[in-house]
């Protein structure tokens, strides 16, 4: 096992790392910019490094610094958490030419799923359902792309295949809109992302969206932990997940999974990964894999018992799974809400001092974040500040624990989202089943109207 890992990351999933690493007695480095410097995590590691100032470009990002400090620390592996250089295949293979092991998966398979016509291509080759349309790449001509999306039948998405979370995408609903939105979209293609390719899928008007956890060892095996339910988002950032998805059964959790499992073992997978699947009429349609660790992982630990970063460290180490899929159990119900610093229905950000902190607990209740008492919110990053978890029995029990969780949590001098989560946990849609992609946005629009 590592005797030293660094972690190439701050906030909340910094010290979820950090918490890892102590359970196994690994020393752990820190690395932080300017900005970061007091932060809790910086003085909770064994050592840490400043790898530059406040903007993520000049630190979080900044890979030749990343480098050194492992260099400088004697560190033996990076755990690159989520976001920054999580999914940077380039980021991997230096990592691993310097002679440090990647917390994650291989540099190939990071880059094979960056891509989403070869992911979409390997997934469909391996037997998971994919939703309806063009074989990969639209080829050149506008009549035979015509052809193409006049039988995969309007309406269609157009997608850059260097997208992905949401960027570079357009939704076409007729002949006549069909040439200007394959222009655009890959003239913005190229310019984001280097890459004017762009491919048609089937628009799937009102889906959830469901994804799967795998773990994969180096060993060829492969396991799911279920899925999670994130279709509690606005703008492509989620706020509230749960595990498992509501209304779906054990039979089809399996069929999936195991489907999503033989997939990895096909395409020589190694760590965790995550299948994100549309979920629309009993239908699951897959569209993209994401390669890192997902900041929703929380809720699959809760519902599975698996420490899911511990697991990352150990197949990073070469370690075989201790445990095969028919060991697996789903027990009980588990919802996150990611705490933001911003403001509840306008969404936008709200940096500053927290003047007052009081975190929640209790039975079921699990808080992650990295902010305490007179912490300094600083503006250069992602708002979030933390994430409450909380488990039942049921979904009932977990929606009962998080109300009280929520109600008892004190962050005073920023605004919070924690008033949206408290709306969204008494919402009858939300209560009585699953929701769709498209609610948040439906029910903000609502209440931006009516105040
Ligand atoms: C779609 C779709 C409808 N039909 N593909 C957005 C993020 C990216 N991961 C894929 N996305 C979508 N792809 C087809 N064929 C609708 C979305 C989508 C979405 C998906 C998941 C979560 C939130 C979303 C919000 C808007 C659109």
């Amino acid at each position: 096992m590592f005797e030293k890992i660094l972690i190439a990351n701050r906030g909340e999933i910094a010290l979820r790392v950090q918490r890892a690493c102590r359970a196994m007695n690994i020393k752990t480095v820190a690395v932080h910019s300017e900005a970061d410097a007091d932060a809790k995590y910086v003085k909770l590691a064994d050592e840490s490094v400043c790898i530059g100032p406040a903007p993520s470009g000049l630190s979080y990002l900044n890979i030749p610094a990343i480098i050194s400090a492992a260099e400088v620390t004697d560190s033996q592996a990076i755990h690159p958490g989520y976001g920054f250089l999580s999914e940077n295949a380039d980021f991997a293979e230096r990592v691993e030419k310097s002679g440090f092991v990647f917390i994650g998966p291989r540099p190939d398979s990071i880059r094979t799923m960056g891509d989403k016509v070869s992911a979409k291509k390997a997934m469909r080759q391996a037997g998971v359902p994919c939703v309806p349309g063009s074989e990969g790449a639209l080829p050149e001509s506008i009549e035979e792309i015509r052809k193409i999306v006049r039988d995969i039948g309007y309406p269609v998405i157009i997608k850059a295949a260097g997208g992905g979370g949401g960027r570079g995408m357009r939704v076409v609903h007729t002949d006549a809109a069909l040439s200007n939105a394959v222009i655009m979209t890959r003239n913005e293609a190229q310019a984001a992302f280097g890459n004017p390719v762009v491919y048609a899928e089937k628009y799937l008007e009102n889906p959830r969206h469901i994804e799967f956890q795998l773990l994969v060892d180096e060993h060829g095996n492969a396991v799911h932990l279920g899925e999670r339910d994130c279709s509690m988002q606005r703008r492509h950032q989620k706020i509230l997940e749960e595990a498992p998805a509501p209304g779906i059964s054990l039979e089809t959790r399996d069929k999936i999974g195991v489907r999503c499992a033989e997939a990895c073992r096909r395409i020589n997978y190694r760590g965790a990964g995550t299948f994100e699947f549309l979920y629309e009429n009993n239908e699951f349609y897959f569209i993209e894999m994401n390669t890192r660790l997902q900041v929703e992982h929380p809720v699959t630990e809760a519902i599975t018992g698996i420490d899911l970063v511990q697991m990352q460290i150990a197949i990073a180490a070469g370690e075989k799974l201790p445990f095969q899929q028919k060991d697996i159990e789903f027990n009980g119900h588990a919802i996150e809400c990611r705490i933001n610093a911003e403001d509840p229905y306008k969404l936008t950000p709200s940096a500053g001092r927290i003047t007052q902190y009081h975190a929640p607990g209790g039975p079921g209740v699990r808080v992650d974040s990295h902010v305490y008492h007179n912490y300094m919110v600083p503006p250069y990053y992602d708002s979030m500040i933390g994430k409450i978890i909380t488990f039942g029995d049921t979904r009932e029990q977990a929606v009962a624990r998080m109300r009280i969780a929520l109600s008892e949590m004190v962050v005073d001098g920023i605004k919070t989202n924690i008033p949206l989560h408290l709306d969204l946990l008494s919402d009858s849609t939300f209560l009585s089943d699953g929701v769709t992609i498209h609610f948040l946005e439906h029910k903000l629009a609502l209440h931006n109207k009516s105040s």
